[in-house]
């Protein structure tokens, strides 16, 4: 059923229609206001966030709403955004998680997992200066245990292209919140810090099996882009986009600035990804070593091919996808951008 063809030149994905034939039923866990991120933990528990602030911790389906979350700024796409569990969880307890602070500010925060609470809360980064909306904010953790975050544009696009503004960059930290060694740039603790420059608003990062690091970001009006994360790269925005402005202005392709790193798949009209996991286990065979994505437009979940080839399947769930996360079981999880949204399990067929 899935077709491993490989393009010789990277094409538009946001035309092909996606499909109703489910290779598996959604099971519905939980009902969560405006769920953001799923995080499992190596013992079959899962975090999940929600973007006006809470995290809840989820046994089974017994979910427990953690005490001590920081204030976050919950208006528009702004809010209490991803959350992670630190290399070192089983035993550290550690997780991470970013929000927006009431400054307006992206921040990125550790604490311990207490019993129904946070504890030890500590602010390992703070953007500076903060912005407006397109915040990012996805943590990642590479195979070298450090910390890879995105950092949306915050609707100013021409900051992407500024070198000592956090804002539309992919940072490389570490677990500490430091400016990692070995990064492609020095200077500034900004610039030290980034690992790729030139993003909109990435939400999706997440490192293959073979250890190479994968992005998606939102285009603006088409051009949604899946890209392959190569230290000290220049992906491009605003200068290049495969869509145009809300306004219609047209923005140049991707193709016609070879200087800038261009997207390995793109999506017009746009699908808004949001969520990306590389699947690992036995529930979908198929799926081993590709990616899935979660669609908020697209309201469904696409498979991508682990090379970013090709993208395997699309699948229309009927609602807005806002995160995808696979467990250690091989279990595939995923979310609804709703305020009565469902906390739901893949179950094969
Ligand atoms: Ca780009």
């Amino acid at each position: 059923m899935i077709s491993l063809t490989v393009p010789a030149w990277a094409e538009n994905m946001g035309e092909r229609s996606a499909s109703r034939d489910l290779p598996f039923r959604l099971e519905r866990v939980a009902t969560l206001d405006l769920p953001w991120a799923i995080a499992p933990l190596h013992d079959g528990r899962l975090l999940v966030t929600t973007k006006p602030g809470e995290i809840w911790l989820f046994d089974g389906e017994t979910g427990v709403s953690l005490r001590n979350v920081p204030e976050v700024q919950f208006s528009g796409q702004n809010g209490l955004l991803d959350v992670a569990a630190a290399p070192d969880f089983a035993q550290s307890g550690a997780v991470y998680f970013t929000y927006v602070s009431p400054q307006n500010a992206l921040v990125l925060a550790r604490a311990r997992l207490g019993d129904g609470a946070l504890e030890g809360i500590e602010t390992l980064w703070r953007q500076t200066p903060g912005g407006r909306g397109q915040p990012g904010g996805i943590i990642a953790f590479g195979p070298d245990r450090m910390l890879y975050l995105s950092v949306g544009d915050r609707m100013q696009p021409d900051t992407a292209q500024e070198s000592d503004n956090p804002r539309g960059k992919i940072l490389r930290l570490t677990p500490g919140g430091e400016p990692a060694p070995g990064n492609p740039f020095s200077g500034s603790a900004t610039r030290a810090a980034t690992w790729t420059e030139g993003h909109r608003n990435p939400y999706g990062l997440a490192f293959a099996p073979d250890g190479r690091l994968w992005s998606h970001e939102m285009g603006p009006r088409g051009g949604d882009e899946l890209n392959l994360i190569t230290p000290g790269l220049n992906y491009g925005w605003p200068e290049v986009s495969n869509g145009d402005n809300y306004t219609g202005w047209p923005i140049p392709d991707h193709d016609t600035r070879p200087e800038f790193a261009a997207p390995s798949l793109w999506w017009t009209p746009v699908i808004a990804p949001a969520g990306l996991a590389f699947y690992v286990g036995d529930d979908f065979p198929d799926w081993r070593g590709h990616m899935l994505i979660g669609a908020l437009r697209g309201q469904g979940l696409v498979l991508v091919a682990g090379d970013g080839s090709d993208q395997l399947a699309r699948w229309d769930l009927r609602m807005r996808v806002r995160d995808v996360a696979v467990d250690r079981a091989g279990q595939v999880w995923l979310i609804e951008d709703s305020g009565s949204g469902g906390l739901y399990r893949l179950v094969p067929r």
